[in-house]
């Protein structure tokens, strides 16, 4: 039987997230035929998958979208300035009809293996079910945080109850009245179900391997007036958001918190915590991520909150952190504190009384057996280099992305790796932060170096082997000036057993050096790529 439809293609843009949907978008406009290949049935990314109760976004609503469109800036209202999943989902669908974009999409589509062929300069894609596609161009949008991991604990298989990941939530409704109830984690995820958690279930456990330096969200409902206001502020917002260092509508402070009184300080600090968002994080003072003594102020602040909302001194300790303030990305919370003054929530402290197994009714610890209903993992993702490595990238020369990043990810920019030529990636050792924001410059950058390859003739474009060194010097050199060099997060790769590796997977500089990086390697000719056209590519 004859195809349907062509399965060859000048782009394929993996993933419809955030920023798939914006690169497929961009590359439609340029003229180019492209597919986006989705793993899920849905639009969304990560808030496709991540359907937990409680599921919200600690970025204002109102920062986390496209700017790009009019259209979709006039049609859309948000109703909270920080809203839940499902109101997420739904404006990613909204974005999805209003740009025409789904017939691009094919959904339930997971890619396999990701081939490079040197005598055409194109890639085959291989989908699990058996699908091929071919492409000049590839644009991994697979996001840094969607590989949902999942510990090796003995016995897992075994629960007889209902088992649940939190970034693989099923579509179907959850009850948990009256229930039973385990969790295992504490990052942003664990504290936004243990929340919501809190106030229905019969029974809670968590069980906590890392306390967290968790914030108050102080989210509220968007009035029509605020609305009004927010619309009007569109432009500011949207710029704010390109220029400040983590792309949140708010900077640090130049000041550092030893360079103030203690009163001064204090008083920054109770701003803060009234404060909506990741404040704490992005709004403070600018020595925090690279000063010792000026985190343990923040440190000290934070502690003082916790000793004064959690009611057993003992429970306190334990949801105390033994990790510096910014380590581990800070949670946003709401009442979180306040749950473990429940009677029927217990706190397992996993370093005092670790899990054994888990068993057909429940969990073994080291010092009892605990019966549940529901087992709830909130353990995370294979984060960063994580996604990109699950494509089975096999690039020129036939070298695997997997066995490139042996000793952890290598890029240029965060977006091109040497030996893969015309494949781009929103990935590891790039800009983050408040990511639909952070990911536009990236994005067009991609867009633009590609209808330039196209319309100079180029086959195939790569980065130098030189200036991936040089970036991953600068990745590794920078991290040595911040509090994160001795952190034990996902960034790190210290969530998983053997995955912390020598090269660093984050970009740490102000934004504005990143931009300008990519405006002077458009206009220094495509500085640390080659760039070969039909006749000069090798064959
Ligand atoms: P995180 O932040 O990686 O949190 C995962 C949590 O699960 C964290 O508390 C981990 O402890 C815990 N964990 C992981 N493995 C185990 C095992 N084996 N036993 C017990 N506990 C474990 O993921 P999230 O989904 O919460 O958030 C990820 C990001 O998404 C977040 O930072 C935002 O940027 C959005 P650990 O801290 O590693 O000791």
């Amino acid at each position: 039987t004859q195809p349907t439809q062509s399965t060859d293609y000048d782009a394929i843009v993996i993933g419809a997230g955030p920023v798939g949907l914006y690169q497929l978008h961009l590359l439609r406009e340029r003229g180019l035929s492209v597919r986006t290949l989705e793993a899920g049935s849905g639009v969304g990314g990560a808030w496709y998958w991540n359907r937990y109760p409680g599921a919200r976004l600690d970025s204002e609503s109102y920062t986390y979208q496209y700017f790009f469109n009019q259209e979709l800036l006039d049609e859309w209202s948000w109703s909270e300035e920080f809203v839940t999943q499902p109101e997420l989902e739904r404006y990613y669908n909204f974005v999805a009809d209003k740009l025409d974009l789904r017939p691009s999409i094919d959904f339930d589509t997971r890619v396999v293996s990701t081939v490079f062929d040197e005598s055409t300069h194109r890639w085959t894609l291989a989908t699990e079910d058996g699908r091929a596609y071919t492409a000049k161009y590839v644009v991994a949008a697979t996001g840094i945080l969607s590989v949902p991991y999942t510990p090796a604990i003995e016995g897992l298989d075994s629960f007889q109850g209902r088992m649940l990941h939190t970034a693989v939530w099923p579509h179907e409704p959850q009850s948990f009245d009256g229930r039973r109830v385990a969790v295992i984690g504490t990052g942003s995820t664990g504290i936004q179900i243990i929340q919501a958690l809190g106030p229905v279930v019969g029974e809670l456990t968590v069980f906590q391997r890392s306390a967290n330096w968790a914030t108050p969200l102080n989210n509220s409902p968007i009035s029509a007036e605020r609305m009004a206001e927010l619309r009007a502020a569109y432009p500011d917002i949207r710029d704010r958001t390109q220029s400040t260092s983590q792309c949140f509508n708010i900077e640090s402070l130049t000041e550092g918190a030893l360079d103030v009184s203690e009163e001064e300080r204090r008083a920054h600090f109770e701003k803060l915590w009234n404060m909506p968002g990741l404040v704490f994080l992005t709004h403070n003072f600018a020595d925090v991520m690279i000063n010792e003594e000026a985190n343990d102020t923040v440190v000290a602040y934070l502690t003082e909150k916790i000793k004064q909302r959690v009611n057993d001194p003992e429970v306190a300790r334990k949801l105390i952190p033994d990790h510096r303030f910014g380590q581990k990305r800070p949670p946003l919370e709401v009442g979180y504190y306040e749950v473990f003054n429940q009677d029927n929530v217990e706190l397992v402290n996993l370093g005092e009384e670790a899990i054994l197994r888990v068993t057909a009714t429940g969990i073994q610890t080291t010092e009892r057996h605990l019966e549940f209903d529901d087992i709830i993992l909130a353990t995370g993702f294979d984060a960063l280099a994580g996604s990109f490595n699950k494509l089975g990238i096999v690039g020129s020369g036939g070298v695997a992305l997997e066995d490139w990043w042996s000793d952890g990810p290598r890029t240029y920019l965060g977006l091109t790796v040497h030996h893969f030529p015309n494949l781009f990636m929103v990935g590891p050792q790039g800009v983050g932060g408040n990511f639909p924001a952070s990911a536009k410059g990236p994005v067009d950058w991609i867009t633009q170096t590609i209808a330039d390859a196209e319309s100079d003739g180029v086959a195939r474009i790569e980065a130098t082997h030189s200036a991936e060194q040089e970036w991953v010097d600068m990745i590794n050199a920078t991290l040595q000036i911040t509090v994160l060099k001795d952190a034990q997060s996902w960034i790190t790769g210290h969530n998983i057993p053997g995955k912390v590796k020598t090269n660093f997977t984050a970009y740490l500089m102000p934004m504005f050096m990143y931009k300008d990086k990519l405006a002077s390697v458009r206009a220094n000719g495509y500085e640390g790529f080659d760039r070969q056209a039909s006749a000069d590519a090798p064959s």
